[in-house]
């Protein structure tokens, strides 16, 4: 029996015989020989189990929804459910040539504050009367209304109460019935939220310029502790024009405009895929799967980027912009890989940055030996195979249309409109291969191990018996890993740092990587409950 599976045995001899075989089902001890090790994702808790998941809320509202910034979202539901959804994202946004201070509203929390008295007699009045409220005082582009549980167990009709406001003040009122209890985590959010900005904001701005170049909307980036502004920083020297961010800094105008770029990148894929097929039917706007966390990671997707405006040009600037950074990072990113080198972490935070993480973790000379999701689907663990199919247009310098889906049978039309050479392009994909799995599994290797939504007590048993140098969880889980010793940093809104993408971003990753591995104030600790067995 090796290690991993010793371990686990011992892991899961606590639980009841029902609970034991769920759970086994969402755990997978890495093999690579073999093609595709299956894992149950993405299904519902056992009650009464410690899981670190959210609610479709908090994936609609908190995630998805809450970043844009020139809209008042109101919150309908107890003040608790606004308050937990407020400021903790560290999503950053700040006024811009479209955004002027006095429309900047990421600051405020809105709730209707539901009382008893709601929930026997209705909030809709309450509601209405909110949303009047908001738009004398505030102004706002448009509002927004997140549903919370309460609201759908007593059944207000939000769709109505903002049609009627829309009508009254001339704005957008989308509704959102995100009620927390809908699916089986916050994933269910995501989706909801990506529907109606789908259906009713995306498009409604005016039609692309035909004369601009290189234009990019960066889809599933919520800009936490700046990322997103890191990744606009290097984008905006190759020459790219970011159009959107989705969601992060982002305003309502600039959602309305989102179908006017050339190419879609789909940073985290798991929250807002949706919207990234639907554009690909809606408007032919081709999606790129791309991970800007890593030096390795970041160089490997302006590549591929590159190669899919087929621009000879756009290649020549992102390897000079690669060229550039990697000097001026690399000599400092070496001093703290020494520091670094070999030790071992535990990944398990949410729906796409375990793996997204584990790129940088590799460029620091670090393994991650436990790795998970909260509450991803199946296809963020196993990744699946693309298939580009190129159908290559020599003659044409418009835009790029290259489609980089898992379903070659749906792409056999899809086209590249080149501005080189045949010769020159093959040439440059062999290079960088635009075909590659997503997802975490084909990048573990073997005897790691893969967990889907583990527990309080899963993590503290693995944490003891693997003794890894350092942990990436959220806030729940944190506290309770350092106080076993074990330095833990949580990894939705990075503690209090960042950002953590692109080039500037692994310098700031490394730094505290290095800190909190060198730091030895947590071996010095003794939990409280081991005192107490003492
Ligand atoms: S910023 Fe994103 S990257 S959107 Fe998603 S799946 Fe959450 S809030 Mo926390 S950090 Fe996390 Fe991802 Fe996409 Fe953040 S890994 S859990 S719902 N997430």
């Amino acid at each position: 029996m090796s290690m991993s599976e010793e371990m686990m045995g011992d892991m899961l001899e606590k639980y009841p015989e029902k609970v034991l075989k769920n759970r086994k089902k969402h755990i997978t001890i890495v093999d690579t020989n073999q093609a595709c090790q299956q894992i149950e994702a993405n299904t519902r808790t056992i009650p009464g189990i410690i899981t670190q998941r959210g609610c479709a809320y908090a994936g609609c509202k908190g995630v998805v929804v809450g970043p844009i910034k020139d809209m008042v979202h109101i919150v309908h539901g107890p003040i608790g459910c606004a308050f937990y959804a407020w400021g903790t994202r560290r999503n950053k946004a700040r006024a811009d040539d479209n955004t002027p201070p006095e429309k900047m509203f990421s600051t405020l929390c809105v709730s209707t504050d539901m009382q008893e008295s709601d929930i026997v007699f209705g909030g809709e009045k309450k509601l209405a009367k909110m949303i009047d409220e908001v738009v004398e005082m505030f102004h706002p582009r448009a509002v927004s209304i997140c549903a919370t549980c309460p609201v759908g167990l007593i059944g207000d009709d939000l769709g109505a109460v903002a049609k009627a406001a829309q009508e009254r003040h001339g704005i957008q009122v989308l509704s959102f019935n995100c009620e927390g209890y809908k699916g089986v985590s916050q994933s269910a959010g995501h989706h909801i939220a990506n529907n109606n900005l789908m259906e009713n904001v995306i498009g409604t701005g005016p039609e692309r310029d035909p004369n601009d170049k290189y234009v990019i909307n960066i889809l599933g980036e919520y800009n936490i502790g700046g990322d997103g502004w890191e990744m606009e920083r290097i984008l905006g020297d190759i020459g790219y024009k970011v159009n959107c961010v989705l969601t992060g800094d982002t305003s309502y105008l600039e959602i309305k405009n989102l179908h006017q770029a050339h190419l879609n990148l789909v940073q985290c894929h798991r929250s807002i895929n949706y919207i990234a097929e639907m554009m690909e039917t809606k408007y032919g706007t081709p999606w790129l799967k791309v991970n800007f966390i890593g030096v390795e990671a970041t160089k490997k997707s302006l590549r591929e980027m590159a190669l899919c405006f087929g621009d000879e040009e756009l290649i020549r600037k992102t390897e000079e912009v690669i060229a550039r950074e990697e000097a001026r990072i690399m000599p400092v990113i070496e001093h703290y890989r020494k520091i670094c080198q070999g030790k071992t972490a535990f990944a398990f935070v949410g729906g796409s940055r375990s793996h997204h993480y584990m790129h940088l973790l590799r460029d620091l000379g670090m393994e991650v030996v436990v790795a998970g999701y909260e509450f991803a689907h199946r296809d963020d663990y196993e990744g699946r195979q693309v298939i580009p199919t190129l159908k290559i247009d020599a003659d044409s310098k418009n835009i790029p249309e290259l489609h980089l889906s898992p379903d070659p049978e749906k792409f056999k039309d899809a086209h590249v409109h080149l501005n080189m050479s045949k010769e020159k392009f093959d040439e440059l994909n062999k290079k960088v291969p635009l075909n590659y799995y997503e997802g975490m599994q084909p990048d573990m290797k073997d005897g790691e191990i893969m967990i889907d939504d583990c527990n309080h007590h899963e993590l503290e048993k693995m944490v003891r018996a693997l003794k890894p140098d350092l942990v990436f969880a959220g806030v729940r889980d944190k506290y309770y890993v350092q106080k076993l010793g074990v330095p833990a940093k949580q990894m939705h809104s990075y503690d209090y740092s960042g950002p953590y993408a692109g080039y500037n971003g692994a310098l700031n990753f490394a730094r505290d990587v290095a800190n909190a591995i060198t730091t030895p104030a947590w071996k010095l600790v003794t939990a409280p409950w081991e005192k107490q067995t003492q």
